[in-house]
């Protein structure tokens, strides 16, 4: 019985000194565990003369209970700081103001392309794309670009190699077209396209949407027709539209074509150097000599062309004066449209 009162004591003593819940179940093994001391004691029961063995089983039974309480009281108590500790960690301000989730938004330049493509889609146009990394022949030489040509330069044009440019415009991707396909042929190409060539005004990178009708009986009326829905469609219908002669090696007879100054109304500023007009679109009836390279008889077969730069186009539409910001990637900028 003296042994019993001892070990009691021994346990409270212990149970004092624990620090952390692994102390703790360390106490529960020593004392009330298969091996523990507690359990050794009921084993050792049927050694104690039978007058005394009631009592002494009734105090072990005592002294077991009340070490497995003291655990349980230590173990909630331990459990509850250790949460407490927990919530105080994780603790959220819910008055605190929320964050707020930035959206993305596509390129300005992203945008115009995206609505150039739109206008002509609805006007039955399909869209093709090819590569950039072109070769002399389909960039130059299919479309009637002379040797001594000075756009051929090394100064204008990347060469990557005798034979081998980056393209300077999406056109080579038409000659592609056309020697794999028959007309009637509607499609534009939009693309990224390099010219060697940086200032104010020029990027050596920029975009340029191009497009191609092929079919028996295409006029220069069906160019002007498609041309005006097109402007008159992104810049407004009542847009003043006029066409005026040019030249290109691919295309014969060929216009540009102006707007009316939409900063000025017409009336001469600083943006259409006092002109009324501003120039946004270059186009032309193809080259008969283009349709023969390509395999197409121009006998029986007219087409127009046109090309227009996008940056160009953009700028125009939204008064952006600098074509530097494009590429500076200024949110402040960017952010505005
Ligand atoms: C084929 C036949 C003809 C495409 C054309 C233009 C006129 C033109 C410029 C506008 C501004 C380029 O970005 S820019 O510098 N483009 O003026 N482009 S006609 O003519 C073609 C194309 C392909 C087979």
């Amino acid at each position: 019985m003296d042994e019993l009162a001892a070990l009691k004591e021994a346990f409270q003593s212990e149970l004092a000194s624990v620090q952390s819940l692994a102390d703790l179940q360390q106490l529960r093994n020593k004392y009330s565990g298969k091996k523990g001391v507690l359990t050794a004691q009921l084993k050792s029961l049927s050694s104690v003369s039978p007058e005394q063995r009631p009592a002494f089983g009734k105090s072990l039974n005592e002294i077991k209970e009340f070490v497995e309480s003291e655990l349980k009281t230590r173990e909630i108590s331990f459990k509850d700081g250790e949460q407490e500790k927990r919530l105080l960690a994780e603790r959220l301000d819910i008055t605190l103001p929320g964050r707020s989730v930035m959206f993305g938004r596509s390129h300005p330049i992203s945008q115009i392309l995206e609505e150039i493509k739109g206008i002509f889609v609805s006007m039955g146009f399909g869209i093709e794309e090819g590569p950039e990394v072109e070769l002399d022949h389909y960039n130059f030489e299919a479309l009637n670009i002379p040797k001594d040509h000075p756009a051929r330069d090394m100064q204008d044009t990347f060469y990557v190699s005798n034979e081998v440019v980056l393209r300077t415009h999406t056109s080579p991707v038409q000659v592609r077209v056309m020697e794999k396909r028959r007309p009637p042929l509607r499609i534009i190409v939009p693309g990224k396209v390099y010219r060697c060539d940086s200032d104010v005004t020029h990027t050596p990178m920029f975009h340029q949407v191009e497009g191609l009708m092929v079919d028996t009986d295409v006029s220069f009326s069906d160019l002007k027709g498609v041309l005006e829905l097109f402007i008159h469609n992104l810049f407004g219908k009542n847009t003043p539209v006029r066409f005026r002669p040019s030249y290109f090696p691919f295309t014969e007879p060929s216009a540009e074509v102006d707007i009316g100054c939409i900063f000025c109304s017409g009336k001469g500023c600083r943006i259409c150097k006092t002109t009324g007009w501003l120039e946004i679109l270059g186009s032309g009836m193809v080259n008969p000599r283009v349709f023969e390279m390509a395999g197409y008889d121009p006998e029986e077969y007219s087409g127009f062309a046109f090309g227009m730069g996008v940056e160009r186009i953009t700028m125009l539409k939204y008064g952006i004066d600098d074509l530097r910001l494009f590429f500076e990637n200024d949110l402040r900028f960017l952010r505005q449209f």
